[in-house]
C-alpha cells in the first residue's frame, strides 16, 4: 500500500471512530488505538505535507475549532459585533451610518452575555443547534440545545428556516449551579457566561438539562421584514424567546436614553448584559452599509465599563514564585466589585506600578479585568494625601535577602539564589498540586509546615518523610491518623504517570500539556533527561523556549541529582499509554442506571475503562450489561425490554475482583 493509500485508510479509520466515539458515544476503537493511528498519519503527512488535506483529522490537531463535537459549516457567516466604549465613539458610529443612510434610525437590544448559537428548523422541525465558533464553523450541540426549555422542538407553521441567539444562564441557576459545586469541592464558574460554555458543551445532554440554561433570539436570516424591529416581532410570533426591552430610537439621542436607562435596570435582570446592541433598524441599508470581515457596519455594541470602585491602597508586598520571579502585589481595603469581595491585586512589575504612578496610602480604583481579574485601575491623584508614599522597588529578594537580578530588556526581577526558602516552598506546593504529582493531603499549609519543621527542602524530601515517622507525628495539628494518611497518598503518587512529574518538576514553559506532549514523545525520563535542543525544538507544538528551558534543566546538576533521587524512590519514569487488562469488562459496552451504594459513576467509569470496556450514558441495542444501582431509571425498563443484561452491584464489584 503507497502513503496516499495509507492515508486515506487512516483518515477514514480516524473520521469514522471520531464520528463513533463524539457523536454516537460508542466507540469501537479504543483511545490508545486512536492515538496509534492519529501518530502514523502525523509521521505520514510530515514525510508527503502535499498529501495533507483540508478535512484530514490532524487538521482538529491545531485547529481552533478543535471540539469534543461533530464540526458544522455555517449557512451564512455569523457575524461578531464591533465595541464601542463610550458615547463619543457611538457618535463616530452614527456618523459612519449616516454618511451611507442619513434616513437610517436604530433598533437597540440589551447585549445578552452569553454565547452564540444557530438553530436550523426543517418542516419546522428543530434539526440542528450550533455554536458560533469562528463565525463560519462551529460545533453540533443539538442534543443540548433541546434540552433548553424556551427553545420550541418545532414550530406550528412547519417552517424551514434558520434563526440566531444567544443562549445564556440566568443569575438564579448560576448561583445555585456554584453553590452545589462549592459542596463538592468544584472549581467555581467564574460567571454565568462561563458557566453556560462550558453547560453547553457538555457531552452529556443529561447534564446540560440540569444546568437550567436559556435563550433569547435575535436574527431571524432570510426574513422579509422590512425592519429589525419588525423581525423580532415575527420571531416572537413563530413562538420563539425574544428579549422584550428593545427599542426603536430615532436618534442618537434617544439611543442615550435607552443606554442610561438600560444601566440602571440592569442589576435587576435575572440575567446578566453586557452592554446594548445598536442595529440599524431598516434592513434594507444594510447592503448600502455594508459589513467587514467580521462585523457588521450597520450594527454595533455599547459596552458597559467595568464597575470601578474606589479604595485605599495599604501596602504593597512582594511575593517569590517558584522560578524565583518577584510580582508586587497591591494590599487594599476590601471592597465589593462586581459580586466579589478583593483585597489584594498584581501590581505585575516595576514598570506597571511606575507607569501608573501608583503611591502608597493612594485612593486607588479597582476592577475586574474581563470581570474576573482583580485589577489596579489608576491611583486617584486629586485624593493623593500628604502621606502618600512614592514606590520604590526592593533591592533584595524579600526571602532571603540575596541581591534581585533583573535581565537586560526584560521586566522582571528574579531570586537567583537557589536556597531562598519561598522559591522552595513554592516549588514544593507546586509539586505535590493537584494538576502535578497531585499528593491531596501535601496542602500548602502542610507543605510550609514541614519545610519550616525541616523535613522538606527538596522534591525528593517528600518521598523520605516515611523515614521520620515518630517525630512527624508529633509535629504541632499532625498525629498518627494525618500522619499515616499522608504517608499512604505519597506512597500511592509513586504510581503516578511520568507526565504528572515532569509537570511537578516546575519547568518554566513546561505546563501540563506540554509536559504530556514530551512524555508521549520521548516515553521515558531517561529519554527526557538527554533529549537534545533539536529533537524536542523539532516536536509539533514545542517552540524553541521550551526546547531551551528543558535542556537548561537538565544540564543543571542539582536536578539530575533530584531526578535520580526520584528514581531511587522508585517514581514512576515510563510514560503509561492508557493500559487494559483483560477481564470480565473487556469490549463491554455497559450502562449504569441509579445510584451505587459502594462508588460514584465516574470511579465507575475509570474501572470499567480500564479493563477496556465502556460505559455510555444511553442504553440501545448494542448494550451488553446494564449495572443496575438503587433507584433505576426508564434505563432499566428500556434494558429489560431489549433483553440485556441487568448486573447487580454485588455482582459487579465480585466481577471487578476477579
Ligand atoms: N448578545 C446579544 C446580541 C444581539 C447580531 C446580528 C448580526 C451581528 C450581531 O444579545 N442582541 N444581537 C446581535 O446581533 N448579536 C448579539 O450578540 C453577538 C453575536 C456574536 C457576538 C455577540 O455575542
Amino acid at each position: 500500500m503507497n502513503a496516499l493509500e495509507r492515508i486515506n485508510e487512516l483518515k477514514e479509520i480516524l473520521n469514522q471512530a471520531s464520528y463513533e466515539y463524539y457523536v454516537l458515544d460508542q466507540p469501537t476503537i479504543e483511545d490508545y488505538e486512536y492515538d496509534r493511528y492519529m501518530e502514523e498519519l502525523i509521521r505520514l503527512e510530515n514525510e508527503h505535507p502535499d498529501l495533507k488535506t483540508a478535512d484530514s483529522p490532524t487538521n482538529k490537531i491545531g485547529g481552533e475549532v478543535l471540539t469534543k463535537f461533530e464540526k458544522v459549516v455555517h449557512t451564512s457567516k455569523m457575524m461578531s459585533l464591533s465595541d464601542a466604549f463610550s458615547f463619543d465613539e457611538l457618535k463616530e458610529f452614527d456618523a459612519r451610518v449616516k454618511k451611507e443612510a442619513p434616513t437610517a434610525t436604530y433598533c437597540c437590544e440589551l447585549k445578552i452575555d452569553g454565547l452564540s448559537v444557530a438553530l436550523r428548523y426543517e418542516n419546522g422541525v428543530l434539526t440542528l443547534g450550533a455554536t458560533r465558533g469562528n463565525g463560519e464553523i462551529g460545533e453540533n450541540i443539538t442534543n443540548n440545545v433541546k434540552t433548553i426549555k424556551s427553545i420550541p422542538l418545532s414550530l406550528k407553521g412547519n417552517e424551514t428556516l434558520e434563526v440566531r441567539g444567544e443562549i445564556f444562564m440566568p443569575k438564579k441557576s448560576f448561583h445555585a449551579l456554584n453553590e452545589e459545586r462549592a459542596l463538592n469541592e468544584e472549581e467555581l464558574f467564574a460567571n454565568c457566561r462561563n458557566a453556560a460554555a462550558g453547560s453547553i458543551r457538555q457531552l452529556d445532554s443529561k447534564i446540560a438539562a440540569k444546568r437550567n440554561l436559556d435563550a433569547f433570539l435575535y436574527y431571524l436570516l432570510d426574513d422579509t421584514s422590512s425592519t429589525q424591529k419588525d423581525a423580532l416581532e415575527a420571531m416572537r410570533k413563530l413562538g420563539f424567546k425574544v428579549n422584550t426591552l428593545y427599542r426603536h430610537c430615532q436618534t442618537m439621542e434617544d439611543v442615550f436614553s435607552y443606554i442610561n436607562e438600560m444601566a440602571e435596570v440592569r442589576p435587576t435582570l435575572p440575567y446578566d448584559i453586557d452592554g446594548i446592541v445598536i442595529k440599524v433598524n431598516e434592513k434594507n441599508l444594510y447592503s448600502i452599509i455594508g459589513e467587514t470581515v467580521k462585523y457588521p457596519k450597520w450594527a454595533i455594541a455599547y459596552k458597559f465599563p467595568p464597575e470601578e470602585v474606589k479604595t485605599k491602597l495599604l501596602n504593597i508586598t512582594f511575593q517569590v514564585g517558584r522560578s524565583g520571579v518577584i510580582t508586587p502585589v497591591a494590599n487594599f481595603k476590601p471592597v465589593f466589585v462586581q459580586g466579589s469581595l478583593i483585597s489584594k491585586a498584581t501590581l505585575h512589575n516595576e514598570d506597571y506600578i511606575l507607569a501608573k504612578d501608583i503611591h502608597i496610602n493612594d485612593t486607588v480604583l479597582i476592577r475586574k479585568a474581563g470581570d474576573v481579574i482583580p485589577e489596579v485601575v489608576r491611583p486617584i491623584q486629586e485624593d493623593r494625601t500628604a502621606d502618600a508614599v512614592p514606590f520604590q522597588m526592593i533591592e533584595v529578594c524579600p526571602c532571603c535577602h540575596t541581591k534581585l537580578v533583573r535581565k537586560p530588556g526584560e521586566a522582571d526581577y528574579f531570586c537567583m539564589n537557589p536556597d531562598c526558602s519561598e522559591k522552595q516552598v513554592n516549588r514544593l506546593i507546586h509539586f505535590a498540586s493537584k494538576p502535578a504529582y497531585n499528593i491531596d493531603s501535601l496542602g500548602d499549609k502542610l507543605v510550609l509546615q514541614l519545610f519550616e519543621a525541616g523535613f522538606l527542602k527538596t522534591i525528593a524530601d517528600v518521598f523520605k518523610l516515611k523515614d521520620h515517622y515518630e517525630e512527624l507525628i508529633t509535629l504541632p495539628g499532625l498525629g498518627v491518623k494525618s500522619i499515616d494518611h499522608l504517608l499512604e497518598a505519597i506512597e500511592g503518587s509513586k504510581k503516578n504517570n511520568l507526565n504528572q512529574l515532569l509537570f511537578g518538576l516546575g519547568i518554566k514553559h513546561c505546563g501540563a500539556k506540554i509536559s504530556t506532549l514530551i512524555c508521549k514523545n520521548f516515553k521515558t525520563m531517561d529519554r527526557i533527561m538527554n533529549a537534545t535542543y533539536e529533537e524536542l525544538a523539532n516536536i509539533n507544538d514545542i517552540g524553541e523556549a521550551i526546547a531551551y528551558e528543558l535542556t537548561e534543566f537538565m544540564k543543571q546538576e542539582e536536578n539530575r541529582d533530584l531526578i535520580e533521587e526520584l528514581k531511587g524512590a522508585d517514581l514512576t519514569m515510563e510514560y503509561q499509554m492508557a493500559e487494559i487488562h483483560e477481564n470480565y469488562f473487556t469490549n463491554k459496552k455497559c450502562v449504569l442506571t441509579g445510584t451505587l451504594d459502594s462508588m460514584g459513576r465516574s470511579e465507575a467509569k475509570k474501572i470499567i475503562e480500564g479493563f477496556g470496556g465502556s460505559l455510555s450514558e444511553s442504553v440501545s441495542a448494542k448494550t451488553d450489561i446494564l449495572i443496575l444501582g438503587a433507584n433505576p431509571g426508564s434505563k432499566y425498563d428500556k434494558a429489560k425490554k431489549l433483553g440485556i443484561y441487568i448486573m447487580e452491584e454485588q455482582e459487579f464489584l465480585s466481577k471487578i475482583k476477579e
